[in-house]
């Protein structure tokens, strides 16, 4: 992300209260850059989402509204730490199912 030849890591944490920020850090400890234009940042990565801008950039869901309203965003943030984009997921359709797990095709068992 910053040209040195070294790959960072990040994840979202809560310098402030509770996930509001995304942190990037190389492997040996300093803090490359933290954002906090985030609610709650999850499931954060690394890509070159927007080859026009340099380097790679960060991105990942933000938990806008917590409550039972929900509002997620997806969000993008360039090499310099600076918000490149950023979209409201819209709500799932009423009767949508929401359950996380695969409720589709047989079941498996392993071998
Ligand atoms: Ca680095
Ligand atoms: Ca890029």
């Amino acid at each position: 992300m910053n040209g040195d030849g070294v790959e960072e890591f990040a994840f979202g944490g809560a310098e402030r209260a509770g996930g509001d920020s995304i942190n990037v850090y190389e492997p040996d400890g300093p803090r490359v850059w933290q954002n906090f234009d985030t609610v709650e940042a999850q499931q954060i990565a690394f890509g070159d989402f927007r080859p026009d801008l340099p380097g790679l950039e960060v991105a990942g869901l933000d938990r806008v509204d917590r409550s039972a309203n929900g509002k997620d965003a997806v969000f993008l943030i360039d090499s310099a730490a600076a918000p490149c984009g950023r979209r409201t997921v819209p709500p799932p359709a009423a009767g949508a199912p929401r359950s996380s797990r695969c409720t589709t095709g047989p079941a498996t068992t392993p071998t």
